[in-house]
């Protein structure tokens, strides 16, 4: 095996290239791939902390079936089995397949292939979604195909980027990089539209905090805005679009005069002719959106309403400028590519009888889908009524993820047959599993993947196959095989698929379809192993990618070209009233991946925010008469949650915060989809996850807590726990309500003051307990509990975990919580790629008269390389 190996981070949808370096002690170093287009050699936070995920701790490693470990042959029949009764009793349409795009482009291929041409139902789905499904059908609405025209260097070339819905900063570090460099060293102006200002803000000129949900009246206005000022491309319009009238007529009837619309919008009239200012005036400019923008039942809606200022100014397919629908997940593009949305076919076809022809003779079947299949939502909701009876759930955690994530869990506990493939034993899915899949995880595995500039780039195993745990793309063609359909799924390698895949992009493609491979279709094993990042469409004309598509005004509709469509704003499905008067708004945190089963277990990455907290404006903090770092009870119509408190003046009064990253695996009651609505874009089928009414309540405990372990423990029946995986221990935050001495959980761990190696110490009037256990001198464990008070800073004592023998001042001391030298304790980790702590910043700052965020960079390295933490290091800087 080549050393280091290169290969593709599986996290965002940027894309960057990783070099895997197997050292001589056999360990794993990751870096940046200096050739890599996307990245140059740069990783953020999480893409840099990839080694430390890698261990087998919780790695789902052996098939089961029913709770019992079976060997492959048994799981594989069980599922082929399962799925064919459910087929045979009662159709295609009884089973579905919910997948993801965290998946690579062969494993999808065949799951689609499976679901769509020999199973025979549409009834395949993926979490996209819930990601992109808007940006899908606005492209569609808009350019005939599903088309991210332009790339990466658009985001180095652009005057104005304007970021709509999208956190750049923490979410697509990278790429966010390259505008912070092209506004230092060119002016490059940046715009973020955002009803709450976040990490990306820092580095804005201008920031319009508008009403959730508002955007589709923003941008008509910057439609009509646009024609005022008489900022139309003419002759682009006339020749390669249509439909630019009646998008006018619509836009000014929605955004009749600018006052109102300020209005409508809450924003400034300053701020709105600002933006509108700078647009009418850019030629290049970029518009860059992402979940503020998909997410909503008015999602395809908002992307048109962009796309048509794109389309009226021709700021289209050329250099620095177009619109940037940003991908979430690695593979968000492959997915689209392979058909994995129920509505869409393989090689980006539609459901017409041509193409389904085009299929029946490529896979040789008589059984391909004949209508489009459920969509995420309705899928779980035909699961819930029965109608669904046997449900395949891949790399995706859907129990947590989904909107209203209760009922899915009540769907998935009635479902006949739960299939599940994922590389963890303990995510909130694989609970409800009947079948559960071991499949190989990343550095385990081969394949391609598609990021948001189009470009196909390898994932290359550098790592063993731990147990049994077996590729993707291996376990469903199994199950295919033993299903009947052995002919169709003889694949030895995923260079086998992506060949096929390849070829079907080019079949009967006479370039009318977006989606070409041609070029790839007859690549060699050894060059498909080899194969550098490329950008498709790879085909005769562009036999090394395509940079950017529509450069030469050819849209693929039947008549080539484009369409404005007429779009007005309309409110969100639930608004809030009197009984949930606030707005819940979701979203990610910048060092943790989804669900967080891998992500979680970085310690630095746990170190930037460890407890699942709601972000709420000072006024509603006060009106709530919620304390900083207190409780908070946050209901919906859907749910209850527990959660810290977080008070900021960067939330909008009225509007609440929620991460998404938290699960039963990592807290009590904390899964943010238990709140979250389930109303859906009517175009897309996307859910509305950035906007449902909540209330808010205080919740007090009578006691709380901190569990510093070495081994791992999981609570059970205390109110509020939050687990966090530390540098040497294992912490869990825990509250209650009630007589802490009669917590079932905590109990034996009291006990153990009757143990000779524990040190003890409590306090009757205020109610502390504090214990530690040292066992062969080292600390074993450590629970430090309360009545009313504060708990000491945790760092120190989960520092102390790492040492081999405490020495005994360091014994005397423990139960202070803190080192005898204030100095010693680190506090918390700002820097996650650098591990430098807020202490050593601020240091810096008195003692070496570091005065700005370079300054820091330069001392400490710290915010230098994704450079995610610098909005934070200039709040230390500042003191604000
Ligand atoms: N650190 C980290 N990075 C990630 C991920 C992760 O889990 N962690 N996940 C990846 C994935 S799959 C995705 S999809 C992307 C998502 O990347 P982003 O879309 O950038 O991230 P989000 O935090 O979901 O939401 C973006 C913003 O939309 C705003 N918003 C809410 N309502 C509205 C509205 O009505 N209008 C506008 N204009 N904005 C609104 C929110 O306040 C939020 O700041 O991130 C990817 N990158
Ligand atoms: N409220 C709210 N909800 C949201 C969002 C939001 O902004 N707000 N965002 C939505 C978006 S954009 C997204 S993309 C989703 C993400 O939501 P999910 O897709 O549910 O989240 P992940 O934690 O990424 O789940 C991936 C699962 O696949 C497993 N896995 C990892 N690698 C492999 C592999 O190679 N093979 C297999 N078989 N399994 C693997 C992981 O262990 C994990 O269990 O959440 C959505 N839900
Ligand atoms: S920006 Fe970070 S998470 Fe995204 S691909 Fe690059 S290293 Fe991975
Ligand atoms: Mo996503």
């Amino acid at each position: 095996m080549a050393n280091p190996v290169k290969t593709t981070c599986p996290y965002c949808g940027v894309g960057c290239g990783v070099l895997a370096t197997r050292t001589k002690e056999g360990k794993i170093q990751i870096a940046g791939d200096p050739e890599h287009p996307a990245n140059f050699g740069k990783l953020c936070s999480k893409g840099g902390a990839l080694a430390e995920t890698l261990d087998l701790e919780d790695r789902l490693l052996l098939p089961e079936v029913s709770c019992q470990k079976v060997g492959w042959s048994a799981a594989l029949q069980a599922a082929a089995d399962g799925l064919s009764a459910v087929r045979e009793e009662h159709g295609p349409d009884a089973i579905g397949f919910y997948v993801s795009g965290q998946l690579l482009t062969e494993d999808y291929y065949v799951a689609n292939k499976l679901m769509k041409g020999f199973i025979g139902s549409g009834n395949i789905d993926t979490n996209s979604r819930l990601c992109m499904s808007s940006s899908v059908a606005g492209h569609k609405r808009a350019f005939g195909s599903d088309t991210v025209p332009g790339n990466y260097e658009d985001w180095d070339q652009a005057d104005l980027v304007v970021l709509v819905g999208s956190n750049a900063a923490w979410c697509h570090p990278i790429l966010f990089q390259r505008l912070r460099h092209a506004r230092e060293t060119r002016g490059a102006k940046l715009v973020v539209i955002d009803p709450r200002r976040t990490a990306s803000c820092d580095s804005a000129d201008l920031h319009l905090a508008l009403k959730p949900g508002t955007d589709v009246r923003l941008f008509n206005g910057l439609l009509a805005h646009l024609a005022a000022q008489d900022c139309q491309d003419s002759n682009f319009v006339a020749r390669h679009t249509h439909g630019m009238a009646d998008a006018l007529a619509s836009a000014r009837a929605d955004a009749p005069d600018i006052a109102h619309l300020a209005q409508a919008c809450g924003l400034s009239l300053k701020d709105i002719t600002a933006f509108f200012d700078l647009f009418a005036t850019t030629e290049k400019t970029l518009t860059v959106y992402s979940q503020g923008v998909n997410q909503s039942s008015q999602g395809t809606d908002k992307v048109n309403a962009i796309l048509n200022c794109h389309l009226y100014t021709g700021r289209i397919g050329r250099p620095g400028m177009g619109p940037f629908s940003i991908t979430g997940q690695p593979n968000a593009m492959g997915g689209r590519e392979v058909g994995g949305l129920a509505n869409t076919l393989a090689a980006h076809m539609e459901f017409d009888d041509v193409s389904r022809d085009r299929l029946s003779r490529f896979w040789d079947t008589k059984t391909v889908a004949s209508a489009p299949g459920l969509k995420a939502i309705d899928m779980f909701r035909a699961v819930h009524e029965g109608k669904i009876r046997a449900i395949w759930i891949m790399g995706t955690n859907p129990a947590a993820s989904l909107p209203d994530a209760t009922f899915v869990r009540d769907a998935l506990e009635k479902c006949d047959l739960v299939i599940v493939s994922d590389v963890m034993e303990n995510t909130d899915t694989l609970k409800y599993a009947h079948i559960a899949f071991p499949a190989r995880a990343w550095g385990e595995k081969d394949g391609t993947v598609t990021n948001s500039e189009r470009r196909i780039s390898r994932q290359r195993a550098f790592l063993p196959a731990p147990g049994d745990a077996r590729p993707d793309w291996w376990i469903i063609s199994q199950v295919a095989r033993r299903m009947g359909f052995a002919e169709a799924f003889p694949y030895e390698t995923p260079a086998d698929i992506f060949r096929e895949h390849a070829a079907l992009s080019a079949l009967e493609n006479d370039g009318r379809r977006d989606f070409d491979l041609s070029g790839l279709k007859d690549m060699d094993t050894d060059s498909y192993d080899a194969l550098a990042p490329v950008q498709w469409p790879v085909s005769p004309a562009h036999p090394t990618g395509r940079k950017r598509l529509f450069d030469d005004g050819y849209f693929f509709t039947d008549d080539q070209r484009a369409r404005l469509i007429a779009v007005s704003c309309r409110p969100p499905v639930h608004t809030p009233d009197k009984a949930y008067p606030l707005i819940l708004n979701s979203g990610r945190l910048r060092d943790q991946w989804h669900t967080m089963t891998r992500t979680g277990k970085a310690s630095r990455l746990n170190a930037h925010q460890d407890e699942p907290a709601l972000a709420l404006h000072p006024l509603d903090a006060e009106l709530y008469d919620l304390g900083a770092n207190g409780f908070a009870k946050v209901s919906s119509r859907w749910g209850t949650l527990l959660v810290r408190v977080q008070i900021t003046p960067d939330q909008t009064p009225g509007q609440v915060f929620l991460p998404i990253h938290w699960t039963d695996s990592h807290a009590a009651r904390a899964v943010t989809g238990c709140l979250v609505n389930p109303a859906t874009d009517p175009l897309s089928g996307q859910p509305e996850l950035k906007h449902t009414p909540v209330k808010v309540e205080k919740w007090n405990p009578d006691w709380h807590a901190f569990l510093l372990t070495r081994h791992k423990i999981m609570p059970e029946g205390v109110d509020y726990w939050s687990y966090s995986r530390q540098d040497s221990c294992h912490a869990l935050e825990l509250a209650g309500q009630g007589r802490l001495a009669g917590s079932d959980f905590l109990r034996p761990y009291l006990d153990l003051h009757q143990d000779p190696d524990t040190l003890n110490f409590s306090n009757p009037l205020s109610g502390q307990k504090r214990l530690a256990l040292i066992r062969k001198d080292q600390l074993a464990l450590c629970l430090f509990t309360a009545h009313k008070g504060t708990l000491p800073d945790r760092n120190w004592l989960q520092s102390l975990f790492s040492l081999d023998k405490l020495e005994e001042k360091l014994v005397a001391t423990l139960l202070s919580g803190q080192p005898l030298d204030p100095q010693a304790a680190p506090g918390p980790i700002i820097c996650a790629c650098f591990g430098v702590s807020k202490k050593e910043i601020l240091t810096a700052r008195r003692e070496k008269r570091a005065l700005t965020v370079n300054d820091i960079s330069h001392l400490l390295k710290a915010g230098s390389n994704c450079g995610s933490c610098r909005p934070e290091i200039k709040q230390l800087m500042t003191g604000s």
